[in-house]
């Protein structure tokens, strides 16, 4: 990713088939201002060929302390909306890029740190993990996308909780209710997201693109559009000449089993 010009507060590694993004603003506990938030947009715009996944993670204690709050105070209600609507934009083209995000996360996930986290595809937790939403003690509402994506993880009882009384949700209870799919030890959260990145990164393109482009399109349709759609994509993908390769691969018994490594 040399071509582009990053904040300091990201670094991008490529690792194999792997995209590693990092946010690096520890001493401002990665708090994401305008700068990180356009570079994580021309990070997702341009995904270089070869890669297949990208891994989300951040340095120093905490994920994300959401919003850089010091960039908020000067904002006119026409500004706070452009604004919240950059967010989306921003985290729209992570969610529906070119490659599936896993998001490694550890200490503080709240505010707009959350919200990034809700834009992954695969969220992997490190038991120091905390989820909060302080928009509530700080005056303020969700704008970064959390009221269309988190209550799709949690329901929305459990966001409003969070919202109206603070609540922070530590880490075994956020896998408990869906706001991670895997837990894992301290430390291991890296390691874990990039091993599932890679098994990710295998997958026929068309299968990656399918999960990413139609699943959460025929989740919001009624039952019979959405069986009609999921025949089109099922249509599609069985086309490719890679999924016929691999179904054939399978009955030759060159290919893993369920459950293999
Ligand atoms: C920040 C921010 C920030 C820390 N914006 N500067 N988010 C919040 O309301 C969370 C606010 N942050 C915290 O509650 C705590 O910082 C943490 C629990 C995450 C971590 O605590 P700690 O003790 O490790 O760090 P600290 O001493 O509070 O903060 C270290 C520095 O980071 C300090 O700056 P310094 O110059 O005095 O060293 C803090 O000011 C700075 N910092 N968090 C700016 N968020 C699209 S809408 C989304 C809406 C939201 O995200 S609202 C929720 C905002």
């Amino acid at each position: 990713m040399s071509h582009l010009e990053l904040p300091e507060s990201l670094r991008v590694e490529r690792d194999e088939s792997v995209l590693v993004v990092r946010l690096c603003r520890a001493s401002k506990r990665n708090a994401l201002d305008d700068a990180t938030m356009l570079g994580l947009e021309s990070v997702f715009s341009s995904i270089p060929a070869g890669v297949g996944a990208a891994v989300l993670c951040a340095e120093g204690e905490h994920f994300s302390a959401g919003l850089d709050l010091s960039e908020l105070t000067e904002h006119s209600a026409a500004e706070g909306a452009l604004h919240s609507r950059q967010w989306h934009r921003v985290l729209d083209r992570l969610q529906f890029g070119r490659v599936p995000v896993v998001a490694a996360l550890h200490g503080a996930v709240v505010g707009g740190g959350l919200e990034l986290a809700a834009a992954a595809h695969i969220r992997v937790a490190e038991r120091s993990t905390f989820y909060a939403l302080p928009e509530g003690a700080r005056g303020i509402f969700v704008g970064g996308g959390a009221s269309v994506r988190v209550p799709r993880l949690i329901g929305v009882a459990r966001m409003a909780d969070m919202i109206l009384t603070g609540r922070v949700v530590q880490a075994e209870e956020g896998h408990q209710i869906g706001l991670a799919q895997y837990l894992v030890g301290t430390g291991e959260g890296l390691a874990h997201a990039t091993k599932l990145a890679r098994r990710i990164a295998e997958n026929a393109p068309m299968t990656n693109y399918a999960v990413m482009h139609a699943l959460p399109r025929i989740a919001e349709v009624g039952q019979d559009q959405g069986l009609f759609l999921e025949s089109l994509m099922a249509a599609i993908s069985q086309d490719a000449p890679e999924a016929k390769q691999r179904l054939r691969d399978f009955l030759n018994k060159q290919a893993r089993k369920v459950g293999e490594e």
